[in-house]
Order: C-alpha cells, then structure tokens, then sequence
C-alpha cells in the first residue's frame, strides 16, 4: 500500500519536497540540550550569554519529541563534548574558550566544561533521552564529523531530519548543512532552536530560505504537529 502524500506548512517550499513523510523515514535530531548550553554554571552561562534564549526552545521540543516517540518516529540526541583527557580538543577551540573566560576542560561551576561525564555536559532532565534512543557525542559543533551518525541514519532507512536544539546558528545549523550536503531532506523547527543572540538565530534562519531553501525548509512546531497529527 502507498502512503499518503503528506507535506507542511512550511518555508520556502512544502516540506519534505517529495511528501514522503512517515515515521520510518523520518527522525527529530534534538541537538545539544545540555546544562553546558542552557544551564546555569555551564558553558554558555559563564560566557555571560542571555540563558532565557537558549532555554525558549525547551517547552516546544518537549512537545515535539512526546507526538514524535507517540507516533513511533525515530528521536535522536547529540551532545557536544571532549575526552576527559581532551586528545579530541584542538588547540584553537580551547584558546579561543579561554580568551572569554570559559576554558574548555577548565572547571567550572558544573564540572569541567564541555567534558564528557561531567555534570555541564549532560541532557537537561527535562528533555532526558528514553532508554533505547540514539544519543551522539561529537566533539565538534556539526553532528557527523568524527561520529557514526550518518551510518546510523542510513541502516534506519531515515531521509527526513527535523533539526532542533541549541544553538541555532552553530551546532544546528552545521549539522543542517552537512545533512544537506548527504543528500539528507532537512526540517529546522524555528521556534524549536535558539541562540545566544537573537539577531543570529533570525539570520540564521533567513539562510535557509535563500536560493528556494539552500539548506532545507523552515517551520514552527505547529506546522509539524498538524501535518502528523
Ligand atoms: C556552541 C552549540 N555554540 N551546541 N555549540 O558552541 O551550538
């Protein structure tokens, strides 16, 4: 039997563009919801960053990630995070960390910064993975360098990826661009990210609606919510 076409409201073009959209083939990639990005005493908050705008997308994707696990749709997580002995830390991205007061694999508030097992560097509760969920530890901003998340994808038989997470114009938006350049058919949730500035969480998502959806397309959870309802 054929499923039925199903696209959304979405920018710049009906999303996915084939209207091939079923639980099977399709994955929420939830990016980065860790303390480090939206807690208090973690990374972002100790480089003085407006927390409130990194926490907004937190009620929405919770939202998003019940209908998505309700219905039986793939729900992956990533988290961004170091070695404890920092061999997977280049030296730039630790002196650049340092030069603002927020070294990386410096302690900090919530342990180590950005290091993998401390306490900055896990889920926040509130969006916790489900036993059996896939979660990613990349050690960079994008989500398929130096992971094994595109073989995973492609063994699922997954070809739609709804983006959300933090920040909206670093980690999100690199993992959207090395989706995309996969072959991968990408969704970002706009009011399912955020960023440490606003102005760059818009232009962030202006990009993606340039050259009839350079990257993917654009949608508010609502769209999403409706067309799988
Ligand atoms: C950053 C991220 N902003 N998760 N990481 O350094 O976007």
């Amino acid at each position: 039997m054929t499923a039925t076409p199903r696209t959304l409201a979405s920018t710049p073009y009906p999303w996915p563009f084939d209207a091939d959209l079923r639980p099977d083939n399709t994955a929420l990639i939830v990016i980065d919801m860790q303390t480090d990005f939206c807690g208090v005493g973690g990374y972002v908050d100790t480089m003085g960053y407006d927390l409130s705008l990194t926490r907004a997308p937190i009620g929405p994707i919770s939202t998003v990630m019940a209908a998505f696990r309700a219905r039986g749709y793939h729900v992956i997580h990533t988290r961004e995070g170091h070695r404890p002995d920092l061999a997977d830390l280049p030296d730039n991205k630790r002196w650049r960390s340092r030069r603002i007061g927020a070294g990386i694999g410096d302690a900090g508030p919530c342990g180590r910064i950005l290091v993998r097992g401390e306490p900055g560097w896990e889920i926040i509760p509130e969006l916790a993975p489900l036993p059996g969920e896939v979660i990613i530890d990349k050690p960079g901003k994008g989500s398929f360098c130096a992971t094994d998340l595109e073989l995973i994808l492609r063994l699922r038989g997954i070809r739609n990826i709804v983006l959300t997470g933090i920040t909206t114009d670093v980690c999100v938006h690199t993992t959207m661009r090395e989706a995309n350049d996969r072959g991968f058919e990408c969704l970002l949730l706009e009011d399912c990210c955020g960023a440490t500035k606003y102005e760059n969480h818009l232009a962030a998502i202006d990009m993606i609606k340039m050259q009839g959806g350079v990257f993917g397309a654009v949608a508010t959870s609502a769209a999403l919510l409706e067309a799988i309802a």
